[in-house]
């Protein structure tokens, strides 16, 4: 299986490497010395004895089965909210305690009791007839003070703000302007020029461009500069846009720009403009796109999720015999509907990245196909081979995700719990030791 697979991170937008299958087969220390002591007394012979051998054998096992991996995640889930302020939310530690808080829209949820604190005046959305202010949220510390800030993506093309952290002081977050017309419904922060910063991919839908907007350098700067990828107003521009990945499709150690219909290819510089664009039918409309060798063949394959029917599908990169590459779709789930958020991550520690999504409740409201049906919450635990197979987990089915959905380690056990803002409220779903 190749190793250089990356995928994102979805709480910071950080790319992230993929994890790497390990192989453990460990003895207890104590089973050795047990089998050493017949050893001496009953010699080899005895040890080779066909009936020994097999005690032997199903001790083994049963230590080997006491990895955690073999256990299956449970969850308990904790409501901030049941109200509708956010349809995305982010994690980080706000005020420095050292437990990461959950940021969702107006309000950032204090750990461990969750206590809500406003970042700005707050106001009423109908979860039946409208949407919120708050499409997306990240947390990242945009002016580089040492405190962690939130971006509010809006809207799909509107303008996005980012919130600057007031350090535990009374009063509402400086809100600064990021930029005039945030469009795709899958902007992703991430770093996209190494520098360890995290940045913007969103196309601009006023001016019908593909750009990414590079986050502060300079410590104390609140700008975000723009960059252009593409200035084809055909490509990918429009506000509604969905489906968006960051991730090396073609192997040459640079991450590019993946859309539904095509890729970007990123040049030696991401500055530079004018990306060339390699025109391939990758997926049906979704949301996050991630890039895996899901078959083990050596080539990245792509992970998408319908954003407003059901589907969630690997496309598998076949190479044709002139060279051309083409992808054929394989359903993983159509258990539900609106999954317009989905992240990879290692949900059960057995090295494989799993699948989060759930429903996005009343995408539409309640006008999607399958649009009444529960608000659903998964995890898909992937099994890889020459046939992956994604093994569907339900988690909850009163709650499903926004547009996006957090896979984090936030109680700081090591076990990746599940953060989600939509229309059924602000809800953390801790994974259970
Ligand atoms: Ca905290
Ligand atoms: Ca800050
Ligand atoms: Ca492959
Ligand atoms: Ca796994």
């Amino acid at each position: 299986m190749k190793q250089d697979k990356v995928f994102l991170d979805n709480n910071t937008g950080q790319a992230a490497q993929g994890k790497q299958k390990y192989t453990s087969f460990s003895i207890d220390l104590s089973v050795l010395l047990f089998f050493g002591s017949f050893y001496k007394e009953f010699q080899m012979k005895l040890f080779f004895h066909p009936l020994f051998a097999a005690l032997f054998l199903f001790c083994c096992l049963g230590c080997a089965s006491q990895d955690k991996t073999n256990k299956l995640p449970q969850f308990k889930k904790h409501v901030l909210t049941s109200e509708f302020i956010a349809e995305g939310a982010a994690v980080a530690d706000v005020n420095k305690d050292g437990k990461p808080d959950i940021l969702a829209g107006a309000y950032w949820f204090e750990a461990p009791d969750w206590k809500p604190h406003e970042i700005k005046q707050p106001t009423k959305f109908s979860a039946n007839t409208s949407y919120s202010d708050s499409f997306l949220d990240f947390a990242s510390d945009v002016n580089q003070d040492g405190w962690v800030d939130l971006v509010r993506i809006g809207w799909p093309g509107d303008p996005a703000a980012w919130y600057e952290n007031n350090k535990n002081q009374p009063g509402y977050w400086k809100e600064h302007s990021l930029y005039h017309s945030v469009g795709n419904e899958s902007p992703v922060l991430v770093d996209i020029d190494g520098d360890g910063r995290a940045d913007l991919l969103c196309n601009d839908s006023e001016e019908k461009k593909m750009i990414w907007l590079q986050s502060p350098v300079i410590p104390g700067d609140t700008l975000w500069k723009r960059f252009v990828i593409s200035d084809d107003s055909l490509i990918a521009t429009h506000k509604y846009t969905h489906g968006l990945g960051f991730g090396d499709m073609n192997g040459d150690g640079k991450k590019d720009v993946i859309v539904k219909n095509g890729w970007w290819q990123s040049p030696a510089d991401p500055r530079q403009p004018g990306w060339i664009f390699h025109k391939v039918n990758l997926s049906e409309d979704c949301a996050e796109m991630y890039l895996y060798d899901v078959d083990g063949d050596g080539d990245l394959d792509l992970i998408s999720s319908s954003a407003h029917d059901y589907g969630i599908w690997w496309h598998e990169r076949i190479k044709e015999k002139d060279g051309a590459e083409s992808w054929k779709e394989h359903l993983i789930s159509k258990a539900f509907s609106e999954s317009h958020g989905l992240a990879m991550d290692d949900i059960n520690g057995d090295g494989y990245p799993d699948l989060v999504t759930g429903k996005r409740y009343f995408a539409h409201n309640g006008g999607d196909p399958g649009g009444l049906e529960p608000a659903v919450l998964y995890w898909f635990e992937f099994k890889p081979g020459k046939d992956p197979q994604w093994i569907p987990h339900q988690i909850d089915d009163n709650s499903g995700v926004g547009l996006h959905v957090v896979v984090k380690d936030i109680n700081n056990d090591g076990l990746p719990d599940i953060v989600v803002g939509n229309k059924k409220g602000v809800h953390y779903f801790e994974q259970l030791k």
